[in-house]
């Protein structure tokens, strides 16, 4: 087998370039390469210095994940990293695109770092449930300080060129070809005496900083092992030599990686990637070209929608039935831009860029140039076939035609039109310009190009898109109606709101059922009848406890909109256990996981048999990225799987559950969902 490592002569300079796509993790022929070309540079007198780049998008981006939890092939990467920077040449690495996990650390051991000014730098490995593991904790704080290491490491986020010369990360930032300036500048340095280690620089800890950080980020941290294991690391080694530093890294290293937060987050990484992915689309199916989009409504989601096109450079058309609902809503969405331009994220030229890219109009006569058409009116079935019946006069052959319905079916929809085979959803999650998830929904009649198109345009809006099959609520909402049922159960067989929710916050959950139900409207799907009162939830509806927006609900909001549990919820509730009189009992906090979670996975379950979604996986994505699902739990069906599918099954047994047919097949066999 060749190997993804080749050297070449450059006069006295050894080029050593790295092929391996797509983006040059540093797997096991990576690692014996580099190592062989380090001994190769040794033993060479014509040879004074070397270079280390790679080809294709990007230098390193890090430790090939897919090793994880296997025997590591020799060299390991700390092993190798301390090579690289005991080479008695100087080495230089030469960065282009991003220099990420092991592979900053590979450019951290290298004596000399220059780059083009588009790379960019980062230790992203928390993201993943780990540390950096190849010295990059010791390393880094020498090189940058342990402020900017903290920052880096614990976050995960990279930072660009001109910061990371800013903070001594890179020695040189160039305009020019890399390459040529690297082997250049590796001449000038030929002959520079000491070379400078890394590893021998001192570093300097100032508690204070350490505790400040600790404080800054306690939120952000919690339940978080990685971060908080970082922390510990750099704190205790700084000021320590870096043998003894390492030693604990990697002591860190191993029971990260070994943990089940890390698998999880591991899980996610590749769940992500996976979603995008159609498994049953005809070899060869290109996507159609998206240069113009039309959105119809501009409320809350119409607004929000379009600012992710004009954000991306696309051309949004936006419609509206009224001039006035038309200015509110372009109003918003200069708002929003402007409120981010506040917070230094974007540029002034950047907003009016994005709003000038905006036409609205009032006329859906104008959406005939249009590619791709998304409908963002109110949960109508009457309204939104008619706008699909008129859509299919206007639009122009090809375009998609899509709808954001959350609940509504699809095919109803399409059939409204003479091309159900360009017709699909886009459910999009509110707020749809800050919320990273995608349901593209496939119809009986959707045609593979036009999914395939819904897809690749996901990825240009920088959306995690997963496909879901024509069943109510999709695959998020769907489950989460079991989730409601029974939360509104509890309440009556003896529970209080505040209980349920301490289950799903303590579970890592951003809010409890009862908490996301204020923050949306308590009235959403309320029959607007004060007099029907047949459930708590129309009690509170009739009594205009609409949630946090009237600063009461199923709990009260004082001005700054934190909640108290309400004595009037509490009546309501007691009022609604005798007029049904349900046997009343002591909740307890596995009874509300067992009924509020375990039928999630239940009816996650089911939407796997019926073929709704593709894959466990794309269920894991949804509820990661549209439901705030704790990500180190790796969404409900890995967690189901950690969990152990029978005590899932027990679990919904003891309450009298129908348990879905896969779920119990796959606990009977000691199968998992991932
Ligand atoms: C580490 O370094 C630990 C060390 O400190 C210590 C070790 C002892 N490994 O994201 P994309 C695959 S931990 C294996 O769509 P983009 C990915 O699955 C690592 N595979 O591309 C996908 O495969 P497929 C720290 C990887 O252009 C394909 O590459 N580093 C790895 O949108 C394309 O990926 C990180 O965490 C990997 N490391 O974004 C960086 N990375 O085609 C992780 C990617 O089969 N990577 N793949 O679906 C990234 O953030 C992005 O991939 C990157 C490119 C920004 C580089």
């Amino acid at each position: 087998m060749t190997s993804p490592i080749t050297t070449r002569r450059e006069g006295d300079v050894l080029v050593v370039l790295s092929n391996n796509p797509p983006v040059n993790a540093l797997g096991a022929a990576v690692r014996q390469g580099l190592d062989k070309a380090i001994d190769e540079a040794a033993a060479d007198d014509g040879i004074k210095a070397v270079v280390i780049a790679c080809e294709g998008q990007t230098f390193f981006a890090g430790a090939d994940i897919t090793e994880f939890g296997k025997m590591m092939a020799e060299p390991s990467l700390p092993v190798l990293v301390d090579k690289i920077e005991a080479s008695e040449k100087p080495v230089i690495a030469a960065i282009h695109g991003t220099a990420l996990g092991g592979g900053l650390e590979v450019a951290l051991a290298a004596h000399y770092r220059i780059a083009v000014p588009s790379a960019k730098f980062g230790l992203p490995e928390v993201k993943l449930g780990i540390l950096p593991g190849a010295g990059g904790t010791q390393r880094l704080p020498r090189v940058a300080g342990v402020e900017v290491a903290l920052e880096m490491a614990t976050k995960g986020d990279p930072i660009p060129a001109t910061k990371a010369k800013d903070a001594g990360l890179l020695d040189r930032v160039t305009d020019g070809d890399l390459l040529t300036d690297a082997i250049a500048f590796a001449r000038e340095v030929a002959d520079a005496r000491p070379l400078p280690r890394t590893s021998e620089a001192p570093v300097t800890l100032d508690p204070a900083v350490v505790e400040a950080f600790r404080k800054t980020n306690a939120r952000r941290f919690r339940g978080l092992d990685a971060p908080n294991e970082i922390i510990e690391v750099i704190e205790t080694t700084a000021g320590k030599p870096y043998a003894e530093g390492v030693q604990r890294e990697r002591m860190g290293f191993m029971k990260l990686v070994m943990g089940k937060q890390s698998a999880a987050l591991r899980h996610i990484f590749f769940a992500e990637r996976k979603a995008s992915k159609i498994d049953d689309l005809p070899e060869g199916t290109q996507p159609r070209e998206i240069k113009r989009v039309g959105v119809i409504g501009a409320g809350t989601m119409g607004g929000g929608i379009s600012m992710n096109f004009l954000s991306a450079g696309i051309p949004v058309m936006i419609v509206e039935m009224q001039q006035d609902a038309l200015d509110r809503g372009t109003g918003v969405m200069r708002k929003n831009y402007e409120a981010t331009a506040a917070k230094g994220r974007m540029t002034a030229e950047q907003v009016e860029g994005a709003m000038g890219l905006l036409k609205p109009t009032l006329s859906l006569d104008d959406l005939a140039d249009c590619d791709l058409i998304i409908e963002a009116v109110y949960e109508s079935m009457d309204v939104k076939k008619d706008i699909f019946g008129k859509l299919d006069t206007i639009a122009k052959p090809g375009a998609i035609l899509a709808s954001n319905t959350s609940y509504l079916n699809i095919d109803e929809i399409a059939a409204a039109t003479n091309r159900p085979q360009d017709v699909l959803g886009l459910h999009f999650f509110s707020p749809a310009n800050v919320m990273k998830l995608l349901e593209v929904v496939r119809g009986a009649k959707t045609a593979p190009d036009a999914l395939m198109t819904a897809m690749a345009v996901a990825k240009k809006i920088k959306k995690v898109a997963v496909v879901a099959g024509v069943c109510h609520g999709f695959i998020g909402n769907r489950m989460l109606m079991p989730r409601q049922v029974e939360a509104m159960n509890l309440l009556l067989e003896g529970a209080t709101p505040e209980q349920v929710d301490r289950v799903h916050v303590a579970f890592g959950m951003p809010m409890g059922p009862f908490q996301m139900a204020d923050l949306a409207g308590v009235d959403i799907g309320w029959h607007r009848d004060p007099t029907r009162i047949e459930s708590i939830r129309d009690a509170l509806a009739a009594e205009e406890r609409w949630g946090q927006k009237k600063g009461k609900g199923f709990y009260d909001y004082d001005e700054k909109r934190q909640p108290s549990n309400s004595p009037r919820v509490a009546e309501i509730i007691e009022d609604f256990r005798q007029k049904t009189g349900t046997p009343q009992h002591e909740v307890t906090e596995d009874e509300i996981t067992e009924r509020t979670l375990y039928t999630m996975v239940n009816e996650g379950a089911r939407i796997l048999e019926e073929g709704m979604a593709q894959r466990a996986s794309d269920i894991d994505v949804v509820w990661i990225y549209g439901y705030g699902f704790p990500p180190y739990k790796g969404g409900p069906m890995f967690w189901a799987d950690q969990e152990g599918l029978p005590k899932i099954v027990a679990g919904l047994e003891k309450h009298g559950f129908e348990v879905a047919k896969l779920l119990r097949d796959k606990a009977e066999k000691g199968e998992k969902f991932n």
